[in-house]
């Protein structure tokens, strides 16, 4: 393969023009726990190898600045990862396609917002060679967990060639479930009579994590999550309530829960409202990411805060479930996490 045809191989991401080296990954590792192994990936000079995984640098350079247009959906990002040069200018354009994703950069202190169809420009100079994770920060759905992504900084080694001095692990995303269905209500009811004994609660245990609740609500008898405590004695809900309230967590919004909407500094913000005195709100946007909550002062208010009608619960949490697994979150919730729970000892009296 010569210089022309890897011109022509990577120009199809943009304008590379002169610094067209594809990126040509080998090698294997396995990584520990629940993942598929992952490809350990060593960028090198082209050198016609066939099979490869190529990677383009991403986006395009515009008087002097990256500039890669980004988008954010349910539930990932593309491109992924985002494949830049270390010390060059880059401005991200980050915009989602569906509903309200947040996208975090640790390391380089990014932490925004992304309304749909509102683009947000970030700006920074390319750190050290390397991979930096994003992920989301809005919990957005049943697949949020799995929304990860990374830069990829690559490094010029002055001759205008790009590579990694070390071997670099390309990550690999966590695997994500498929889509089953949007339940609605009448679909699940008739599937509400599991006899006792007949649950995982294992299984269940499990869900409640992987489908994002344990992100808002503890098992163990605080409300520090941001969203209610489901272990406390006063909640008492019957199958079809506690349905009832994951298909539908906009129906009925506890007071203490319910999110406002601020216009302040011409932007407008949604939560729930911490703490309030004559000068200021203290606000939580995001629950169950780390975020700091927002002090907004009643000054700065443009008009006047109105209650919202969504709650921050995602909708369709159940959507890539089967009907025994939602029967098995549903007994671990109503079980408020105690594997005693009838639902799972052996005897027949119903519920
Ligand atoms: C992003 C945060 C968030 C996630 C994720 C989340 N919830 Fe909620 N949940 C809330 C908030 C806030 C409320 C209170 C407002 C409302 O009722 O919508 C709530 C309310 C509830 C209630 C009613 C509690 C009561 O006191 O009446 C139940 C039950 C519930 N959630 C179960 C779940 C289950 C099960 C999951 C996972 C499938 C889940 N939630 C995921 C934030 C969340
Ligand atoms: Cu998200």
């Amino acid at each position: 393969m010569g210089h022309n045809s890897v011109g022509q191989g990577i120009g199809v991401s943009g304008s590379m023009s002169n610094r067209g080296w594809t990126i040509l990954l080998i090698g294997a590792i396995l990584l520990t726990g629940c993942r598929r192994p992952a490809q350990v990936k060593r960028a090198s000079r082209p050198n016609g190898d066939s099979g490869q995984t190529e990677l383009a640098l991403s986006g395009e350079v515009v008087d002097g600045v990256r500039v890669v247009p980004v988008r954010a959906f349910s539930f990932d990002w593309a491109p992924n990862p985002v494949v830049i040069v270390a010390a060059e200018s880059v401005k991200l354009v980050v915009r989602s396609d569906d509903t309200t994703h947040g996208i975090v950069i640790p390391d380089l202190e990014i932490n925004e917002k992304l309304l749909p169809g509102q683009p947000v420009e970030i700006e920074f100079i390319a750190p050290e060679p390397g991979a930096y994770d994003f992920f989301c920060s809005v919990v957005c759905g049943w697949g949020h967990n799995s929304m990860t992504g990374y830069l990829l900084v690559l490094e010029e080694d002055g001759t205008g060639e790009l590579g990694m001095a070390q071997p670099m692990p390309l990550r690999e995303k966590p695997p994500q479930r498929q889509f089953v269905k949007d339940y609605r209500f009448e679909d699940l009811v008739p599937h509400l009579d599991w006899p006792d004994g007949s649950r995982s609660f294992e299984s269940g245990q499990k869900l409640f994590v992987e489908m994002t609740c344990s992100k808002c609500h503890s098992m163990e008898g605080s409300d520090n999550l941001g969203g209610p405590n489901l272990a406390r004695a006063d909640l008492k809900l019957s199958r079809a309530e506690l349905l009832r309230e994951i298909l539908e967590p906009s129906k009925r919004i506890d007071d203490k829960y319910r999110p406002w909407t601020f216009i302040a500094d011409g932007r407008a913000i949604v939560g729930i409202i911490l703490e309030h005195s004559d000068q200021h709100y203290l606000v939580q946007e995001n629950l169950g990411e780390a975020s700091a909550p927002i002090k907004i002062m009643s000054d700065d208010l443009e008009e006047e805060p109105s209650p919202a009608e969504l709650s921050l619960m995602p909708a369709q949490l159940l959507s890539a479930m089967s009907i025994a697994e939602i029967q098995d979150l549903l007994a671990y919730v109503l079980a408020k996490g105690d594997p005693r729970h009838e639902s799972y000892q052996g005897n027949t009296s119903g519920e």
